[in-house]
């Protein structure tokens, strides 16, 4: 582990949630502890892109694509929200607006998509293969 100019320990580390990408953490220690220590994090924030000392703003969220429904199915986010689609069937799916705003096109087994939604509003969404599969977004200012 590294200290940056804080004093902080950085350290890299692949979520335990299943997001495909690395994050960032850092870690507030309030005690003195031996670098080569086990660390439990139990509660913290993480963003791809913070800054040291900034205020971390979760904007992420997960969809599961599982037993052929979106999980959760509906989802209010604050604008600015990437969503990532996750598939964990075998057969592919994909998570296609009706509008045409985002397409993930065929997603295999373990294969994800992201998009962020800049833009209030409401955006629903069906795999193309099955279409009784739905999904709803809502973004709000
Ligand atoms: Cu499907």
């Amino acid at each position: 582990m590294e200290k940056d100019e804080q004093g902080n320990w950085v350290l890299g580390f692949q979520s335990t949630q299943p997001f495909p990408e690395y994050y960032r953490v850092v870690i507030t220690l309030e005690t003195v502890v031996d670098p080569t220590s086990e660390i439990h994090v139990i509660e913290g924030d993480f963003s791809q892109n913070a800054e040291f000392g900034e205020e971390l703003d979760i904007k992420e969220e997960l969809v599961e694509i599982k037993q052929f429904l979106f999980s959760p199915s509906k989802l209010v986010v604050k604008k600015g929200t990437t969503i990532t689609w996750i598939n964990r069937d075998r057969v592919p799916h994909t998570a296609t607006s009706h509008d045409d705003v985002f397409n993930s096109r065929n997603l295999s087994l373990g294969e994800s998509f992201s998009y962020t939604f800049n833009d209030p509003g409401e955006y629903n969404y069906f795999c193309i293969p099955h279409p009784w599969m739905i999904g709803q977004i809502i973004v709000e200012e």
